[in-house]
């Protein structure tokens, strides 16, 4: 794109606004990950298609999770680990279909990218121009020169890993370092200051902090402040609970998108039940769970 052009872009649409739109207009937070496992596509589907027809059966099994979903959520998390092997195209097929539905659904690409200056151009290209999402999942190890070609995308919402859900994240985000404004600290509170003061010329980095470390959660958002969003993912298989969200959220019950992918696409049918109805059920269950808390 040019650089009028991503002007011109950035006035029509940026992430920010459609996401607080959709967030108050369908009163959820709630984001669901499409992270389409094939091996764990039901045999409803997967009938249907050949083996050598990968991509088809994982495109159609996004579209039935998306008709059943799309009215609970603010956005979806495709992780582009799972499209990979089947390609991309598939992945942006289902962008096209969410798009259809609402363009206020945001999208938000979980590639975990940011690399040295020529390997970011084919990251970012392949996310905001071809995929076409609103967002994308960033990692920080590689400093804040590496993710300024994402930044750069202003009407895109650029989320930095600051706290990871998995068991494994103190090992390195735990590490105490010395900082000259906050002292001795864990090095994601180093990240998240960096995100907040540093880096955040055009406004548009959020942050990703695991749903089951809600202490790190409270740090994040005390460091950041009230106007920065905070993917929270993690809830469900990895154990995050709707509560574990509350001490991210800013004075006004938002600032904070909850993010569950394998508990409710893999949802299991009651007896008399469709896999789709029991998918519907699963995120109504989690929407209805997180709004309980704000
Ligand atoms: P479930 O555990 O099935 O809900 O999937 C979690 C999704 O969120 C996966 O796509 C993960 O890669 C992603 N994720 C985490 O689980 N933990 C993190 O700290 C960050 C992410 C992410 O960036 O989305």
């Amino acid at each position: 794109m040019t650089e009028k052009e991503t002007e011109e872009r950035s006035q029509e649409r940026n992430f920010k606004n459609p996401l607080e739109q959709r967030q108050i207009s369908f009163n959820s937070v709630l984001c669901i990950g499409l992270d389409p496992d094939y091996s764990k596509i039901p045999d409803s589907i997967m009938g249907k298609f050949p083996s050598y027809e990968m991509g088809s059966a994982i495109l159609e099994f996004n579209k039935q999770i998306i008709d059943a979903t799309n009215s609970l959520v603010c956005s979806y998390k495709p992780n582009m680990a799972f499209y990979e092997k089947s390609g991309l195209r598939v992945l942006k097929d289902t962008i096209d279909y969410i798009r259809k539905k609402d363009s206020l659904i945001s999208v938000i690409a979980d590639g975990k990218r940011a690399d040295i200056g020529n390997t970011n151009i084919p990251y970012v290209e392949t996310i905001f121009d071809y995929l076409d999402a609103d967002a994308a999942t960033i990692n920080p190890y590689f400093g804040g020169e590496a993710i300024k070609p994402f930044l750069e995308r202003k009407d895109k919402g650029i989320f930095v890993l600051c706290r990871t859900s998995n068991k494994g994240a103190e090992d390195v985000q735990d590490l105490i370092v010395k900082h000259l404004e906050l002292g001795e600290v864990p090095l994601y509170q180093v990240v998240a200051y960096k995100a907040a003061y540093e880096w955040n010329a055009n406004k548009n980095i959020c942050l990703v902090v695991g749903a089951t470390w809600p202490k790190q959660l409270a740090e994040v958002r005390k460091i950041v402040g009230p106007d920065m969003t905070i993917l929270i993912p993690g809830l469900g298989k990895q154990g995050g609970k709707p509560e574990d969200m509350v001490l991210g959220y800013n004075s006004a019950k938002r600032g904070v998108i909850g993010s569950i992918s394998r508990e409710v696409i893999f949802a299991q049918p009651k007896s008399g039940e469709s896999y789709m109805q029991a998918v519907r059920k699963e995120a109504m269950k989690w929407r209805d769970a997180i709004n309980a808390y704000r």
